[in-house]
């Protein structure tokens, strides 16, 4: 795999159809600018202001953007929310559609035929792959991502968090919690 991206990078470069430098921005956009830590901003914020979390709710893509995350695979956003009754997980069955201005790019597993297939069939299967065990009272919901609308799960906020500050909130936001695979982190456990 390795030598065949090698060699057609080369191609393209040569052929003048891709530049390097735009290419290493990208790269760098990506691996540093744009990440899970975004999408962590966006719940913690959530969690600490009703306001927002009810603007979140209505219309996540302007709610997203007024904390400076927008562009491409963040036009459409949708933000649903987990309860004590219901837990959202979100696939995309078709390809590996994700909201990268929140999340960044999709890890390895989220673009696998087995996690696209199972998260439909075997939800609690698949949670279970993630060490997540949910109560059997709880219902597990799955969002298939369209072709436009990009969703974000905002986990539940973790007890014993009371008065704490976002930047705070935010360490226990993991981006499998975001995904809906996972569940935001207990304070202990985020805990130095
Ligand atoms: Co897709």
């Amino acid at each position: 795999m390795d030598l065949r991206v090698r060699a057609l990078e080369t191609l393209l470069v040569r052929k003048g159809y891709v530049d390097p430098a735009a290419i290493d921005r990208l790269i760098e956009t990506y691996e540093v600018q744009v990440g899970p830590h975004n999408g962590a901003r966006v719940v913690a914020r959530a969690w600490a202001d009703p306001a927002y979390a009810d603007w979140l709710a209505r219309d996540a893509t302007a709610a997203i953007a007024s904390l400076g995350y927008s562009g491409r695979q963040g036009e459409h956003m949708v933000a649903v929310f987990n309860t004590a009754d219901t837990h959202y997980m979100v696939v995309c069955t078709l390809c590996s559609c994700y909201p990268w201005p929140v999340l960044g790019l999709p890890p390895v597993w989220y673009k696998s035929a087995a996690y696209r297939s199972r998260a439909v069939m075997a939800p609690r299967a698949v949670l279970a792959d993630f060490g997540v065990t949910l109560p059997a009272d709880i219902q597990v919901r799955v969002w298939d991502s369209t072709a436009e609308v990009r969703y974000l799960v905002i986990p539940q906020r973790p007890g014993g968090t009371d008065g704490w500050s976002e930047d705070r909130l935010a360490s226990l936001v993991t981006r499998d919690s975001m995904i809906g695979t996972g569940l935001a982190q207990a304070p202990a456990v985020a805990a130095p």
